[in-house]
């Protein structure tokens, strides 16, 4: 057998069905062997692109997704969306092809050291000597992508992919447990929130990645504690459950914000440092008690010292938990702060303003789809309106990258979700900065009818830095770029484009594009100007209840 098979086999045991990636030389044994097999090749048309779409796939299903290159620039490419699946932490197995044996040792046609490359945004990076190390070296990977939630990589020399060899089988996955807390840590836990005059949940991602949401919901129903979540904990408890109080994360006091700075305990459940400094609210007088409950103990972080760390299997953890805390009384203020946010959304469901205001646009954003539809958020100003208003009720459901926050995530982003949930309607809504950052996607997505829309966001501008700018100097520049005409571009593609040319146009364009049986392009002129008021006034009016 071709080793290149045998790697294939090995895949395929794994139960990948996706590869996304981009052919070179060195990789077309490989391609070749894939293209015999179950496993489905999507072609893209950047390989930053194929990370995305791996890493996105990650995200939904919780199983490494898989991205393809060739050697030198190929692997290059790749490097964005890997990293943003390591800081991100989504499981992934980014392979890239590499020069015969032979010839690393001594200048070589494309030949980089890809293994140091890759070996600082990934958990573990192995180059393949020997064919006969396959099915070892595949099991590896896919185990720790699982287990610590990270891309990992491996690099296949052209030379090893066509050995033939007697060929090994591939190894079978052993059921990995994680570790439930001893009752005693639970009940000291447990006490001390009892004690505690005032408690808030600080819900992040890794209850999403956990599946640990129905346990979240339980916990703080029986605890009856609020839960604020950070971008990527959206979705970790429905936005409509009275103890949710909207999302964390802007660098000033936003509304949830004020619940997480009153409370003298919180409990962060499945909450990643990387999404959010700890130093933003736990700033130099570190006065908050802490409790950490997460798949592993803590970062170590000055302004993040949990007085109980509960790491392991999160959902049991917070089912032993909720068993023994007693039932906590909510401060009315934390309801008060609920409510602004859905009143914020809804004020803005008539405004008329042209070009739109992000207000409204996240609004109808939030009218067209249903309770488990997806959007996949770019990033961008347009990412803290979505993350700060946009309400989420499912997992999953809002998908951004917050720990890398990289650029032209959102188009590949949401041909993955479709690719895994091929029944539900899937917005990527970017900046027109990011657009075009990964706007050669289209032709992938055209290419396998992958119906989406693509909802951009357009000021001409790379908006969020201009918004810095502002915040800082006073005064904006080298944000300023000219757009193509999206309506064109799009029907260039063979996909559907629509300019709104007033804001009470955008509902239903949006309706009737979610319907369409082809990828639909909609450009909306936005009104930036209240961009900076996320990072000043707000804090202010909040100071008022
Ligand atoms: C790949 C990448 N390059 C640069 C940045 C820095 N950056 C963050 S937001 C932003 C501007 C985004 O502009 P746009 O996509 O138009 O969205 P908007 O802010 O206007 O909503 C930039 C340049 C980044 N996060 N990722």
């Amino acid at each position: 057998m071709k080793a290149s098979r045998l790697f294939v086999n090995c895949l395929e045991s794994e139960g990948v069905d996706y590869v996304f990636g981009v052919p070179g030389e060195e990789n077309i044994d490989l391609l070749e062997s894939i293209d015999s097999s179950k496993i489905r090749f999507i072609l893209t048309r950047h390989e930053s692109g194929a990370a995305f779409m791996a890493n996105v796939y990650g995200r939904l299903t919780h199983k490494p997704g898989v991205c393809l290159s060739t050697l030198g620039p190929g692997a290059t490419n790749m490097i964005t969306g890997i990293a943003d699946a390591y800081l991100d932490k989504a499981p992934l197995v980014g392979i890239t092809a590499q020069s015969p044996l032979e010839a690393m040792h001594k200048e070589s046609h494309q030949y980089i050291d890809s293994h140091e490359l890759f070996k600082s945004i990934t958990a573990w990076s192995k180059m393949i000597t020997r064919a006969e190390l396959i099915p070892e070296i595949v099991r590896k990977a896919f185990d720790i992508a699982v287990d610590r939630s990270s891309p990992v990589h491996i690099e296949l020399p052209e030379d090893i992919a066509c050995e033939e060899l007697k060929p090994p089988e591939p190894l079978k996955r052993t059921p990995h447990s994680l570790d439930i807390c001893a009752m005693e840590t639970i009940k000291k836990a447990a006490e001390a929130i009892s004690r505690s005059s005032s408690c808030i949940i600080l819900a992040g991602n890794g209850v999403i990645r956990s599946e640990a949401s129905k346990a979240l919901l339980e916990f703080a129903s029986s605890a009856n504690i609020p839960v604020a979540t950070t971008f990527m904990g959206k979705g970790a408890i429905p936005a409509d459950s009275e103890l949710c109080i909207g999302t964390v994360g802007l660098q000033a006091r936003d509304y949830a914000f004020c619940g997480l700075e009153k409370a003298v305990m919180v409990i962060a459940v499945g909450y990643d440092c990387v999404e959010y400094f700890p130093k933003f609210w736990n700033p130099n007088g570190r006065n908050k008690r802490i409790i950490h409950i997460h798949t592993s103990h803590p970062e170590i972080d000055a302004d993040y010292m949990p007085a109980f760390s509960l790491a392991g299997d999160i959902s049991e953890n917070l089912r032993r938990l909720g068993a023994v805390v007693k039932k906590k009384k909510i401060e009315s203020y934390f309801f008060r702060l609920r409510d602004i946010v859905g009143e914020e959304l809804s004020c803005f469901a008539e405004d008329r303003s042209f070009p739109l205001r992000p207000q409204r646009i996240v609004y109808e954003m939030r009218e067209a789809l249903g309770r488990d539809d997806i959007v996949v958020s770019d990033v961008g100003a347009h990412k803290l309106w979505i993350a700060r208003l946009y309400p989420a009720y499912e997992a999953n459901t809002v998908i951004i990258s917050n720990g890398f926050s990289s650029m032209g995530i959102s188009i590949p982003g949401a041909m993955a979700a479709k690719f895994v949930c091929k029944e539900r309607k899937v917005i990527a809504a970017c900046g027109d900065g990011g657009f075009l950052m990964s706007a050669q996607e289209i032709e992938t997505a055209i290419r396998n009818k992958i119906n989406l829309v693509i909802l951009i966001f357009n000021d001409s501008k790379y908006g969020l830095i201009e918004m810095k700018e502002r915040q800082k100097f006073r005064k904006s520049f080298s944000v300023d770029f000219k757009n193509p005409d999206f309506s064109k571009l799009a029907s260039s593609f063979g996909a559907e484009g629509i300019r709104i040319e007033k804001a009470e146009q955008l509902g239903d364009a949006l309706k009737e594009a979610l319907k369409m049986n082809k990828l639909c392009i909609i450009d909306v002129p936005v009104d930036y100007s209240e961009n900076i008021t996320l990072m000043e006034k707000l804090g202010n009016n909040i100071c008022r209840i």
